[in-house]
């Protein structure tokens, strides 16, 4: 490339270009230069923090038509292409210089090979579109976890939703000339039919963790292309790696306990398995809901929201089961929904909504009314299952006050959980740190949901919920659970839980409003506050506790009856999935340390002499 400011000076406008180059950071304009010189855009816009920079933004997003505006006018609707509506998790890769490899479970291509290809798919990709360039900073402002980021995106539907859900940071950059550890993102949305990408045959998703970039293109879904999401986590995990933190696919609560205190808890579900739903649950406050970066600092687990919005899955989001959502989603609140169907009258409508199907309208698919097909005959449903809406957090009645804390905030409690129809009981503590990473965050499965390209409802492999943006060796990443607990005075207590546990018939054991008594249980727990029952799998809930904990906060009459279900011992589920897991370590990890396979064998072993004396099935009174 030639001189970087004739560069830039070829393709930015006076304005624009001062806005740049007031950021003293020559890495950053050298990222610039190198981008317009690839992409060749038509025009260039600089975003600062500044308001009318952010209007312009969302003012684009409608005007280009990547968005269309609702009846609320600060409702908007983004459409994603019919088959551009998850992450695309095999089109995902990390570049990976010859000779070195990430195992058998990431993605991975020739570093050069892969440079040389998203070389020729991006250039020239933005010659009759405006290029945007933004500032943003991952986790609060001017901590210690914080993580500058420079994202380019030729989307204004991309850069509008990164506004609701990150925290500006032209501004930081300024403040910090001499910040090397930036995360560069640059994303271009290819060719738009009806603004929409139409390549998705040859999108691709290429993470270069050698220079800290991610570049992604021919794709709009927002797990493809918002480059501080899932793909900045990728490379976060990577960093935290080598600095001896972790990078996590985690909610982050306060849940409110006796006499008025909070306990923080984080908890690692994978996608569309509960994590929102689970931060918002009623009567407690929310810090975030997908992503969280945890530290030891003075001895103790302290941890905050990477983010500062929601992008969050609205299938059956409902008046009854979610109150807090739904009134914001009604409110006058800015919101992007996306792949969801907007009525004749200007409303989005979504599935499992508790409310009239409305006869016809706009979809993902285009004009819709009921009984539509699609190329195959089936059924098109009124509005994708990995629909969603972006809002920001600020605004939330229920918002925790310690969002832009530098510090983070102390972690009680660390939660794992999926779905899993017929293994784990609702609530589980862990016996130790060690047993619950590796029993809990290791051996996490889940079903596979829309919120990923391909078959739903097929259990899937998902240590720690984290393992689809895993960018070190499974191993080394379960070695650096285990270090970080070993430094802490008083180590977060790890709990796995189960929403999803099923009858024969597929109906579901628990009610969407127990959750709230699960996370209780457990702060009373971290609190010492009540025992519990030691099974072979860990300590579960004594049934008075949770009858009293139902009566208090849900005014329900919890019968034992429930609990012997809910809470009943699955021995020969519990076998299998260990030998499951233990079989994927043998196999496939290389680096498992040996500590997975002592923890296996001793829960093994407890499993088998508990089927011994009380059989397959153990009513948890068994073990009192
Ligand atoms: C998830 O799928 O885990 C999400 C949404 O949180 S995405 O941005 O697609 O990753
Ligand atoms: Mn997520």
């Amino acid at each position: 490339m030639k001189d970087v400011i004739s560069t830039l000076e070829k393709y930015l406008s006076p304005v624009g270009l001062a806005k740049l180059l007031a950021i003293p950071n020559s890495d950053v304009h050298r990222f610039v230069a190198k981008a317009v010189d690839l992409c060749e855009p038509m025009k260039v816009f600089v975003c600062t923090d500044a308001q009318e920079d952010i209007d312009y933004i969302r003012r684009n997003a409608i005007a280009r038509g990547e968005e269309t505006e609702l009846a609320i006018d600060t409702h908007s609707v983004h459409f994603d292409g019919f088959f551009d509506q998850a992450r695309d998790v095999a089109s995902t890769k990390y570049l990976v210089p010859k000779g070195e490899s990430l195992g058998p479970h990431l993605e991975q291509r020739d570093r050069d090979e892969g440079l040389a290809h998203l070389n020729r798919r991006m250039k020239g990709s933005m010659r009759n579109k405006k290029m945007i360039i933004r500032f943003f900073c991952l986790g609060p402002l001017d901590s210690e976890f914080s993580i500058p980021v420079v994202q380019i995106t030729d989307s204004f539907y991309v850069a509008h939703s990164e506004d609701l859900l990150y925290r500006s940071g032209y501004e930081y950059f300024k403040r910090h000339p001499d910040d090397k550890e930036i995360f560069w993102m640059l994303h271009s949305s290819g060719k738009l039919v009806q603004s929409v990408s139409i390549g998705w045959q040859k999108r691709g998703v290429y993470i270069d963790f050698k220079t800290n970039a991610v570049y992604s293109y021919n794709t709009q879904y927002a797990g493809n292309t918002i480059g501080l999401k899932k793909l900045a986590l990728r490379l976060a995990i990577r960093k935290a790696d080598s600095e001896g933190w972790l990078a996590e696919h985690m909610f982050l609560m306060a849940v409110h306990g006796p006499s008025g205190r909070k306990t923080y808890m984080t908890g690692a579900f994978p996608s569309s398995c509960g994590k929102t739903s689970t931060s918002m649950v009623p009567g407690a406050t929310i810090v975030g809901d997908d992503l969280s970066y945890l530290r030891v600092i003075d001895e103790k687990v302290r941890a905050v929201n990477v983010e500062q919005g929601i992008f969050g899955i609205i299938r059956s989001v409902s008046k009854k089961d979610d109150p807090v959502i739904w009134e914001v989603l009604n409110s006058r609140q800015p919101a992007i929904f996306s792949n969801v169907l907007i009525t004749e009258e200007g409303y989005p409508h979504w599935l499992e909504d508790g409310r009239e199907i409305p006869p016809r309208g706009v979809n993902h698919s285009g004009p819709w009314w009921i009984g539509k097909v699609d190329e195959n005959g089936e059924e098109i449903p009124l509005a994708h299952k990995n629909a969603r809406y972006t809002i920001n957090l600020n605004g939330l009645p229920n918002l925790d006050e310690s969002l832009e804390d530098p510090n983070g905030v102390e972690i009680g409690g660390i939660i794992y959980g999926g779905r899993d129809a017929d293994t784990w009981v609702p609530v589980t503590q862990s016996f130790s740190w060690e047993h619950g990473v590796i029993t809990m965050g290791a051996s996490l499965e889940s079903k596979s949901t829309a919120a990923t390209l391909g078959p739903s409802g097929q259990r899937m492999f998902q240590p720690f919920s984290n393992l689809d943006f895993l960018s070190i060796p499974l191993g080394q990443y379960i070695k650096n659970h285990l270090e970080f607990g070993r430094n802490v005075q008083k180590r977060p207590c790890i709990f796995a839980v189960n929403y999803f546990q099923q009858d024969e018939n597929g109906k579901y054991l628990t009610g969407k409003d127990a959750k709230r008594i699960w996370l209780q249980w457990m702060d009373l727990r971290i609190h010492g506050d009540v025992k519990a029952i030691q099974t072979p799998t860990g300590y579960i809930p004594i049934y008075d506790d949770l009858k009293d904990l139902f009566k208090k906060y849900l005014n329900q009459d919890y019968s034992i009856e429930d609990y012997a279900t809910q809470f009943t011992i699955r021995v020969p589920e519990l076998l299998e999935k260990i030998y499951r897991i233990e079989k994927i370590y043998r196999e496939s990890v290389s680096d498992a340390p040996d500590i997975l396979f002592t923890i296996f064998a001793e829960q093994l072993a407890r499993l088998k002499k508990a089927q011994d004396q009380f059989g397959d099935y153990i009513n948890p009174a068994k073990f009192i």
